[in-house]
């Protein structure tokens, strides 16, 4: 007899992965619960794949290589293009499907993770035409080129925090390059990477070419880490998972790229334009619920201003909104898991318990009726932390946000080098000089000065630290999914 649970468990929707051109279920027909954040219920079930799903992938993969490495670029790019207006022309579906899986407001999905999953692959469809290599001519006789070709099978493992926006970042360039992918979306965010591969089958993307594997990160993940037959890895997660895959991915010297976490500091001078940094703080503060590893949760404020800004700061994150993601008032939806909100909470704790003094928020926010049992945290702001504690060393990666005074350029310059982590960082101030001084000092892979998040996809993007490895982002990705070969050519000197 089945339970009432394992019944309901029974008719619920099965996720599938995608191998050699077919959905396909788990080899061993077990499944993983897959719980909506916005109502902290199971709404479907996501395979719990093992090592012979990864296998079955790989070989896939390796057969399909054969073929797709050798296809224009022409052909591979209209490939991409095909899928990319699939999603354009599916995207009702794909922004309900990402904020449920997620918990984030449907309006953040509709305005950021959709529209850009699809720019993605239009991106790396377009620059894989502008691809091209350097020569070095040595004296007339003698001539080097180089080839930039595909490596093998790509192994891509992406997060939860921004799924299919991290998902198609990574195999895009990957299949631009001519390589074949095995790709592991977060096992707390399948669903639009299933959606993802009907669209593949629909436009008729050669089987093997992509092959999606769901299950958890320490058994697929793993595999794919280790696999002999995987060439390359790139993965976007935490600081922690980082090490393992590099380990792993030593062992037998896979080219790999991580990025990882941030605790990015966002500097406020007392020259800022005030207004214009409220804004971004703002949204560099809890955009996302504070899930987004660009995040700046160390907010230094000059002295002259802390006041003054905490006030306007303290007045405007009152007024935002926690509440149904489904719901257009609400700027933060749901925090991704139960699991992830009782880490965020601890972390308030810690702060407390460490001398900070809680401003705003610091607690979970129960929602009332279907949405009582949901993962959400009211955006909090803390004070009164020494600038190395460990909140002020720590990725949070939650709606949780400190302030901390600060005199001189050179004292703000160390409180922001003082972590383990070099993401991003932001600097208010309108001295130019100033900036670009501080830009230049701070250790961290992107700043951005009197802004936050403004991405242009040609750009190098990783960090410094235990932040990554490697740089991601333009033709620096083709560069990651190619092989540089040099070829000499000595010509015959005879007229
Ligand atoms: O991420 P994981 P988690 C940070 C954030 C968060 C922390 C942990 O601070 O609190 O990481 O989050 C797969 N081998 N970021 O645990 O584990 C996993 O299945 C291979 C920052 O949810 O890093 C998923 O597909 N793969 C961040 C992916 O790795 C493994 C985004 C990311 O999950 C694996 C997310 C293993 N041993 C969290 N273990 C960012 N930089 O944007 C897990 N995975």
């Amino acid at each position: 007899m089945l339970t009432g649970e394992e019944q309901l468990l029974y008719k619920m929707k099965k996720i599938k992965n995608y191998i050699n051109g077919k959905l396909t279920p788990p080899y061993n027909n077990s499944y993983i619960k897959n719980y909506e954040p916005r109502s902290g219920k199971i709404y479907s079930l996501i395979p719990d794949s093992n090592t012979k799903d990864v296998n079955m992938a790989v070989k896939a993969a390796k057969t399909a290589f054969k073929t797709w490495s050798k296809t224009s670029k022409e052909f591979r790019s209209d490939l991409l293009i095909a899928i990319a207006n699939e999603i354009e022309k599916n995207k009702i579906k794909f922004i309900k499907a990402e904020s449920r899986d997620n918990g984030k407001p449907e309006w953040l999905t509709k305005k950021v993770d959709i529209p850009r999953s699809a720019t993605n692959l239009k991106f790396f469809a377009s620059a894989i035409l502008h691809y091209d290599s350097k020569s070095h001519e040595m004296n007339e006789s003698v001539i080097n080129y180089t080839l930039k070709q595909p490596i093998g099978v790509a192994g891509c493992i992406s997060p939860w925090n921004l799924p299919l926006y991290l998902f198609t970042w990574k195999i895009a360039p990957a299949l631009a390059a001519g390589n074949t992918v095995v790709a592991k979306p977060s096992e707390l965010t399948p669903m639009t990477a299933y959606m993802f591969s009907k669209l593949c089958i629909k436009v008729g993307l050669p089987k093997g070419v992509l092959n999606i594997i769901h299950g958890y990160g320490n058994i697929v993940g793993e595999e794919i880490t280790k696999h002999p037959d995987i060439q390359v890895v790139s993965f976007t997660g935490g600081t922690e998972t980082g090490k393992k895959i590099a380990k792993n991915t030593s062992q037998s010297f896979k080219k790999t790229s991580l990025e990882l976490g941030g605790k990015n500091p966002n500097i406020i001078f007392e020259d800022a334009d005030l207004k214009l940094a409220l804004n971004y703080t703002i949204k560099a503060s809890f955009l996302n619920q504070g899930q987004i590893c660009l995040c700046g949760s160390r907010i230094f404020l000059q002295q002259k201003i802390y006041t003054k800004f905490k006030n306007l700061f303290l007045k405007k994150t009152a007024e935002l909104k926690v509440g149904d993601p489904q719901k257009k008032e609400n700027f933060l939806g749901a925090v991704i898991s139960k699991s992830h909100m009782n880490k965020i909470i601890t972390n308030i704790n810690t702060a407390k318990k460490e001398g900070g003094k809680i401003l705003l928020g610091g607690t979970k926010k129960i929602l009332k009726g279907k949405l009582k049992e949901g993962y959400y945290v009211n955006p909090t702001i803390i004070e009164n932390l020494d600038y190395n504690s460990s909140i002020n060393q720590e990725e949070i990666f939650g709606p949780v946000v400190t302030l901390i005074p600060f005199k001189t350029e050179k004292e703000v310059i160390k409180y922001a080098n003082s972590t383990k982590y070099g993401l991003s960082a932001s600097i208010f101030t309108q001295d130019i000089d100033k900036a670009h001084r501080v830009a230049r000092n701070i250790d961290s892979g992107i700043v951005w000065i009197n802004s936050w998040m403004i991405r242009d996809l040609r750009i190098p993007f990783g960090g410094m630290k235990q932040s990554g490895l490697g740089r991601e982002g333009g033709f620096k990705s083709l560069d990651f999914f190619t092989e540089t070969k040099n070829v000499c050519v000595k010509l015959n000197e005879r007229l």
